[in-house]
């Protein structure tokens, strides 16, 4: 779609308006760093634009330009919903329905007479905005931004501090351009934001040379509860809420924890269960290699979706009812794990 629209997109943007950017609940890089990307090129034709995040997110992307700008509709939802009801354009950054946002912010969303304007990579978008960019094969919505910037004729807009944004979020969402959706164009698009002015060996500590000494106490942890079924090449990790607190969690704190059940040899599934007092659940992260989609298997069975290799879910059952229920499921794809 979005090709034919941009004249029109174009022709919106040449005059300032008020614009909502808004990312999906508990944001991460990419979600960071393509809404402050858009803000900052948004601000350059002097738009009244705002970032509200549905909730907080990890101190590691605290750093970004623009940071100190970013409103968060859990904490200020007064304020927030005020700037919504009074947008012309609103601009949802890496998610693809309103619920991604939050139930209170969903029902401030959703009834919005703004112009709606999707820029998303995730699976099965609803029908919600006027301007839809919706491509699953993408890397990030960092590689869609910079896509649409350039789209506008605007490349030669992408300054240092858009250029260090956009790079966030393509880095994190492709494990260091080591996925299978980083492409060529991917790289490409990546050396032009060094030669912008992103700071990518800087940019690299910043997000991942942060560890506390009790992060990577909690990743041992992890690591020792880490469970491995080898003939349906499985694995998963879980974590109590008394395991958190005794390591002083943090949001963020097990970021990326998955990824090392998913380096096995010979894993291609691999699940990390952690329970969560606070919102009475067992939050579900699922990552898969090759055609094995965690996407559908979290929609059939844990509330959540995403893409095929990466998703989120959910259990309102205590830990050792979600474990016993997802090891009971595991052998109706036993076709396709052992594949
Ligand atoms: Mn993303």
């Amino acid at each position: 779609m979005i090709k034919a629209q941009i004249p029109q997109l174009k022709a919106l943007l040449s005059l300032p308006k008020n614009i909502v950017i808004v990312p999906h609940r508990n944001p991460d890089g990419d979600a960071m760093g393509s809404t402050l990307a858009l803000y900052h090129y948004l601000k350059l034709y002097n738009h009244n634009a705002v970032v509200i995040a549905p909730n907080d997110y990890p101190d590691f992307l605290k750093w970004l330009p623009g940071d100190d700008t970013v409103l968060k509709f859990e904490t200020a939802p007064d304020e927030s919903s005020t700037l919504i009801n009074n947008a012309d354009l609103i601009f949802t950054l890496d998610f693809n329905a309103f619920h991604r946002a939050g139930h209170q912010m969903a029902e401030v969303l959703e009834p919005s007479k703004a112009i709606k304007v999707m820029i998303d990579h995730h699976q099965q978008p609803d029908d919600y905005a006027e301007y839809m960019y919706s491509d699953v094969s993408m890397s990030s919505t960092c590689e869609m931004v910079y896509n649409v910037i350039e789209m506008l004729g605007d490349d030669d807009k992408i300054n240092a501090t858009i250029a260090t944004c956009l790079y966030v979020g393509i880095m994190t969402d492709t494990g260091s351009f080591r996925f299978p959706a980083t492409t060529s164009r991917t790289h490409q698009v990546i050396g032009n934001l060094i030669e912008k002015g992103a700071e990518n060996s800087q940019i690299h500590n910043n997000i991942y040379d942060t560890n506390s000494y009790s992060r990577l106490q909690l990743l041992g942890r992890a690591m020792q509860n880490l469970k491995v079924i080898p003939d349906l090449r499985t694995a998963y990790i879980t974590l109590s809420q008394a395991e958190l607190d005794e390591f002083n969690f943090k949001k963020g704190d097990t970021e990326g924890f998955v990824n090392y059940a998913l380096s096995l040899k010979d894993i291609i599934f691999a699940a990390i269960f952690i329970e969560s007092q606070q919102d009475q659940i067992i939050k579900i992260s699922l990552r898969s290699k090759g055609e094995f989609s965690v996407n559908e298997f979290s929609r059939a069975y844990f509330n959540g979706g995403g893409h095929t290799n990466a998703a989120g879910g959910r259990s309102e059952d205590d830990m050792q009812t979600t474990i016993n229920k997802f090891i009971s499921i595991l052998p109706q794809y036993k076709n396709d794990l052992t594949q």
